[in-house]
């Protein structure tokens, strides 16, 4: 029935040798460097014995607190490939002009852009986002886990798998040069045949099935698993922002599923919904995927905004001002945050009816964002405040995102979007509050939260040298682009003919290296600490006499989080139970629940990975032995009943002791 010809066809589909780039020299090299490292690694791993204790307690753990460590160190690793391409756009803008073609080709070109936009937002954003949420929540609301466990260990490993989809597409063919949401035609198969495209729909809607369901299991666990008295009003603001982002996560990502969904359809079978002929209309997949990609953006920055919160109130030695206010601001935001996203296309032509709609409710959101920052503002406001890294971050955050905002409300204004669409002042103001408000809200939380994770600081010196270099970096590689917005520039190109305007891109390019500084230093802080950490240990678990629940605990927490689960009254629970004199109780401990680690979630991403490069290469046979395997497993999985275990009395009193003793002895 199937000639030889065919079999081969089933099972290699597109695959073949010359999807390897060997013609290029700069991925060669990249291709060296990666498969060195990669060895080195393995060899070191395999050297010193490790690869038994990383699975046991690092790759099946289902403990939300190793789980959070491993999205932000993913999230840490992507951010290094994300900044690799940033620093070619800028090499090649600062030097393509006239004669000088520069050094990467316009396809690659395209490529790197995309790769940056889809990597930074979805491999690097939101995996340290998640990273610190589902390190953080259940810590705060004083529950010993989220909600599912082993969910949370396989959305982890689903959204690697997005992860390493995107990083292989680097070496076995390419990807999309589409731009970071693939707008049809051009993500068509008409105008883009090859793998590209397919490389970006499989790696988002993997890592997407991953982010719903964690989005998910946060809901449920703010919901379902408060200490007793943690009313919603009672709530922790991080908790609170954390509420918000994953009821957007819940509602936002099914669209970009679906979309994605459509333009595989398009794409694999030929069918016709964001055509240009047959009746499709490209327009509807830039509504779709701008109905989730606006919330998108709030999904970053509502979280970090509950970092501030916390971070501001500590430092600031003062119970926030007016948390019901901003308890509401983050409401009202979330809601907004769904009414908007014909924002980012005013030049569709919909007429002044609707962009007007579009254009004040846009402007309406800069409100409750001011509301935040003055709330901020009056915290600090007669506060004793310690100018702490966290708080450095916090800082610098208040004046890049504010002035990030306003260049956003110059952009609602319909007539002015008409002018600055697509132009490099558009790329300079989301820079502006996504570095300014996500990448600062970031290193402001992993900084505050690093030493209840790993029982030591971070070292403040190489702390406060990347926040310096981030900061002045910032403003030195984004305000030529604003500039140049102004001149009309438009983004996405990868070579000039006016020559007047290469000065701008050279300073630009130079605060890109200032920005690599920034990073390489928060590098050496990890390092430098890890060598110091005896001399920077936190001993009391308490380490910036903070006021929330997380802080009530050891650092690190024991496995099972509170031996006690603990009584609240107030939203700054830590403080609160501090002044009602705390004491740690010695006895009466019981022996505790827990689910046991399993492998189940890293074969399951394993066998969706599979899946997902197979169906890249159309490799039919493999595709169909991938699914039915991933199918199977995933039955078998829900059969295996030994999956929880009780930690007896006896090891918690010895566990609580020895933490109590820890606690107690450097009083
Ligand atoms: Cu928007």
């Amino acid at each position: 029935m199937f000639d030889q010809l065919d079999l081969t066809k089933l099972i290699f589909g597109r695959l073949s040798w010359e999807a390897i780039p060997l013609h290029d020299p700069i991925l060669l090299v990249t291709f060296a460097a990666v498969v060195l490292g990669g060895l080195s690694m393995v060899g070191a791993i395999t050297y010193f014995k490790l690869w038994g204790y990383l699975w046991k307690e690092w790759f099946t753990s289902i403990d939300h607190k190793k789980i959070g460590i491993m999205y932000i160190i993913l999230g840490l690793v992507m951010l290094l490939r994300g900044f690799a391409d940033a620093l070619m756009m800028r090499a090649q803008q600062a030097m393509a002009f006239g004669d000088n073609a520069g050094f990467l080709p316009p396809h690659h070109y395209d490529q790197i852009f995309t790769a940056h936009g889809v990597i930074m937002i979805f491999f690097v954003a939101m995996p340290l986002v998640t990273g610190l949420m589902n390190f953080v929540v259940p810590l705060q609301i004083g529950a010993r886990d989220v909600a599912f466990p082993f969910l949370n260990n396989f959305s982890f490993w689903m959204t690697a798998s997005g992860a390493a989809l995107v990083m292989a597409s680097l070496f076995v063919g390419e990807f999309a040069k589409t731009g970071w949401l693939a707008y049809p035609p051009l993500s068509g198969i008409l105008h883009s045949p090859d793998v590209g495209v397919d490389y970006y729909i499989w790696s988002l809607q993997i890592a997407g099935v991953g982010t719903l369901l964690s989005g998910i299991n946060l809901l449920a666990t703010i919901i379902k698993m408060r200490a007793p008295g943690m009313t919603l009003m009672k709530m922790p603001v991080f908790t609170w922002t954390s509420l918000c982002t994953n009821v957007l996560i819940v509602a936002a990502f099914p669209v970009l599923t679906a979309v994605l969904g459509l333009l595989s359809l398009d794409r694999y079978v030929g069918t016709n919904f964001f055509t240009n002929d047959f009746g499709g209309n490209a327009m509807m997949y830039v509504n779709l995927i701008w109905i989730w990609g606006h919330p998108e953006v709030y999904i970053l920055i509502l979280p970090l905004f509950g970092v501030f919160s916390e971070v501001v109130s500590t430092f600031s030695g003062k119970k926030l001002f007016g948390y019901a206010s901003m308890v509401y601001a983050t409401v009202v935001i979330t809601i907004l945050s769904y009414l908007v996203w014909l924002h980012h296309f005013f030049t569709m032509g919909s007429g002044a009816s609707v962009n007007s709609f579009f254009g004040i409710t846009t402007m309406i959101i800069s409100i409750p964002t001011g509301a935040k920052i003055f709330n901020w503002l009056f915290t600090m406001y007669k506060g004793r405040i310690r100018f702490e890294v966290p708080m450095l971050w916090t800082m610098g955050f208040m004046i890049t995102f504010v002035i990030g905002g306003m260049t956003g409300v110059m952009l609602a204004v319909p007539p002015a979007d008409f002018v600055l669409h697509n132009s490099l002042f558009l790329i300079a103001h989301f820079h502006n509050v996504i570095i300014g408000g996500v990448l600062f809200g970031l290193m402001a939380g992993i900084t505050y939260w690093f030493p209840k994770a790993f029982g030591y600081k971070l070292d403040p010196f190489w702390g406060k040298c990347s926040f310096w270099f981030w900061l002045i970096g910032f403003w030195v590689a984004f305000t030529p682009l604003y500039i140049l917005g102004f001149m009309g520039v438009t983004r996405r190109t990868s070579h000039f003919q006016d020559m007047s305007l290469q000065i701008w891109f050279q300073i630009a390019a130079f605060g890109a290296v200032l920005i690599a500084f920034g990073i390489a230093c928060f590098l050496i802080q990890l390092v430098v600490s890890f060598r110091k950490r005896e001399s920077l240990r936190d001993h009391t678990g308490d380490p910036w006499q903070g006021r929330t629940l997380e802080w009530s605990t050891s650092s690190p927490p024991p496995a099972y989080n509170f031996a006690f689960t603990p009584r609240i009254h107030d939203n700054d629970a830590w403080w609160d139970m501090k002044q009602r004199g705390y004491e740690r109780p010695l006895s009466g401990f019981l022996p505790i629940h827990m689910p046991k680690n399993t492998g189940a979630g890293i074969i399951l991403a394993g066998l969706s990975t599979a899946f997902g490069f197979t169906m890249i290469w159309q490799m039919w046979l493999p595709a169909a032995l991938s699914f039915i395997t991933l199918i199977v497993v995933a039955i078998a999985h829900t059969f295996n009943y030994k999956r929880d275990y009780y930690i007896p009395a006896d090891e918690v009193i010895r566990t609580e002791a020895e933490r109590t003793h820890l606690l107690t002895s450097h009083v």
